[in-house]
């Protein structure tokens, strides 16, 4: 391993961490989390260490993760403002869904809807449990239908629907008959469907695949139009890239799902590309797409300045516009100015400090990128749920072995739209756009772009941030809430890379500046390793009865 400036890293093998993570695991367990633990190591081609995947947690550890309900109707449709959301089941899911995210919208007129700041739920009762909650469905989608007049009307499953057997896509199909007017489509998304909430984000795709895609034929005026798709515009990350995105002459037709409404998504399929974000939770919808309207996609990041200046350029040299390369060209010169500026100060008391990150399925990667802009080493990182092509690259793909919970989760056959496909680029075309690096279809994954002898880790639990914590004593760990005060009791700073605690934008040019403005204040503030818990300092507490004494 490289040598960090203050020599740190250098000692410590990562081979010797691993083992210590699992000496207090049972022998088949241990053989397991072998698995899922991997010392990065990048051959020629960008070959990479086989890691285990997408494969449920083993009862007993600690897990990060979430359920199928959290992917589909928080993450997938939940930043949608104009889709009335009801949660068919027990209060606390709906409640725990409900902007907890920090998603964020903006209506385009004062009277267009937006019904985020509501939580709608069915909140079922022992009752529903044992004589079917069907009927109360009804009256809840009747209800909310004349409260808020929706254009259309998602209803979501939690467990228990699918345990007593409720039929939520018939009552979708009754009430749709009922209001012709409201398009109402029903997610078979009950939270234990899959091993985490990644069967959710497929759920999700399907169901706005064939229910709401291509519903609608008006296009936007642009002459360069493309979707986002995995752009949840958390603390206003797609705001950023929207003003970034304008200022260069593109059109964002539809952000799948930040800052969103049901009639972008319904007409998407006139957009001329898809760029990703987030791969694992929306790929589904670029493969579709691309197989039934022929829009090809283009994997790009705009977290991270020079992310966000590459991907810029990339979807320049798809549309093949030299007045667009221009103008793109001038936009990334004149944010970098400011860029520049405080990346340059930030730099010089950040370099060779230690990042590490745990997040869902991409932002353990993204985030590399900001980390790196201003001299920051991540010695290890890992995702909650993605799997092996997030992490080793789409190549292998045809190697990923199906087991019976992915299989459990519908995988829709899609074939070219009779009369609407059409490709947007021919051969020559794919050609030139090969010649100049830009890739269709392709994601290179995480490891690849990873130094050799990092710790990637699948799933981190409890146990294993606790080793790495004492070893590596990393200066920022990035992950969410439910770690940020463990890791902040063992004097390290937490970065809630979900929410982004009470902060944002991160994505594009003015994103990067405050995230490295933030990153700054945490790692050389010296409050967390000056904090001693009680016990810390007097380790022994005596204590006694009240009646002894
Ligand atoms: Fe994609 Fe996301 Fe993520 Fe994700 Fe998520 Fe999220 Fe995430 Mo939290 S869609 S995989 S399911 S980038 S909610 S906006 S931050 S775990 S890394």
């Amino acid at each position: 391993m490289a040598v960090a400036k203050d020599g740190r890293v250098d000692l410590i093998d990562p081979l010797e961490i691993k083992e210590e993570m699992l000496r207090s695991y049972p022998v088949k367990v241990a053989r397991r989390r072998a698995r899922q633990i991997v010392v990065n190591k990048v051959e020629d081609s960008e070959q990479v260490p086989e890691i285990l995947a997408n494969t449920r947690t083993i009862p007993g550890i600690l897990t990060m993760r979430g359920c199928a309900y959290a992917g589909c109707k928080g993450v997938v449709l939940g930043p949608t403002r104009d889709i009335l959301q009801i949660t068919h089941g027990p209060i606390g899911c709906g409640f725990y869904s409900w902007l907890t995210r920090r998603n964020q919208t903006r209506p385009r007129t004062p009277e267009g809807h937006n019904f985020m700041p509501y939580a709608l739920s069915t909140d079922m009762q022992e009752e529903e449990i044992i004589f079917g909650g069907e009927k109360k469905l009804k009256k809840a989608v009747e209800e909310a239908i004349a409260l808020f007049h929706p254009k259309a009307l998602g209803i979501f499953s939690t467990c228990p629907v699918g345990l007593i057997g409720d039929d939520v896509h018939a009552v979708a199909r009754e009430m749709e008959e009922k209001h012709p007017g409201v398009n109402i489509f029903a997610f078979s998304c009950e939270g234990y469907k899959g091993v985490s909430q990644s069967a959710g984000h497929h759920i999700a795709n399907n169901k706005i695949f064939t229910d709401v895609l291509g519903q609608l034929e008006e296009s936007k005026e642009g002459k360069f139009r493309f979707n986002i798709l995995g752009e949840y515009n958390i603390g206003g990350d797609a705001f950023e890239i929207e003003r970034i995105t304008d200022k260069c002459g593109l059109t964002v037709h539809a952000t799948f799902s930040g800052n969103s409404e049901y009639e972008d998504f319904a007409s998407s399929h006139t957009a001329d590309l898809n760029v990703v974000m987030c791969h694992r939770s929306i790929n589904y919808m670029a493969d579709m797409m691309e197989k039934k309207y022929g829009i090809p996609w283009l994997k790009i990041n705009f977290i991270g300045a020079n992310a966000t200046a590459k991907s810029l350029r990339k979807i320049a040299a798809y549309f093949d516009d030299s007045e667009l390369i221009d103008r793109v060209e001038r936009v990334i010169a004149e944010e970098m100015v400011e860029v520049e500026k405080v990346r340059e100060t930030i730099r010089s008391r950040c370099e060779g400090k230690l990042a590490m990150l745990f997040v869902g399925g991409s932002r353990a990667h993204h985030y590399q990128e900001l980390f790196a802009e201003i001299g920051m080493r991540t010695v290890s990182a890992g995702y909650e749920f993605a799997h092996r092509d997030d992490y080793e690259g789409r190549k292998v793909l045809p190697n990923i072995q199906m087991d019976a919970d992915t299989r459990n989760i519908e995988e829709l056959t899609v074939g070219p739209d009779p009369t609407r496909y059409l490709p947007r680029k021919d051969e020559e075309g794919m050609k030139k756009l090969g010649r100049e690096g830009v890739n269709l279809g392709e994601y290179r994954g995480m490891m690849p772009e990873m130094a050799d002898s990092s710790l990637v880790i699948d799933d981190l639990n409890h146990h294993e941030t606790e080793v790495l914590l004492k070893r590596y004593k990393p200066d920022v760990f990035c992950a969410g809430i439910k770690e940020k005060y463990v890791v902040q009791k063992a004097g390290v700073p937490l970065k809630q890379l979900h929410s982004y605690d009470y902060s944002g934008p991160y994505a594009g040019f003015k994103g990067a500046i405050n995230f490295y403005r933030e990153i700054d204040r945490m790692v050389n503030s010296k409050v967390f390793r000056l904090a001693k818990a009680p016990w810390q300092e007097s380790p022994e507490l005596a204590g006694g009865y009240g009646w002894n004494e």
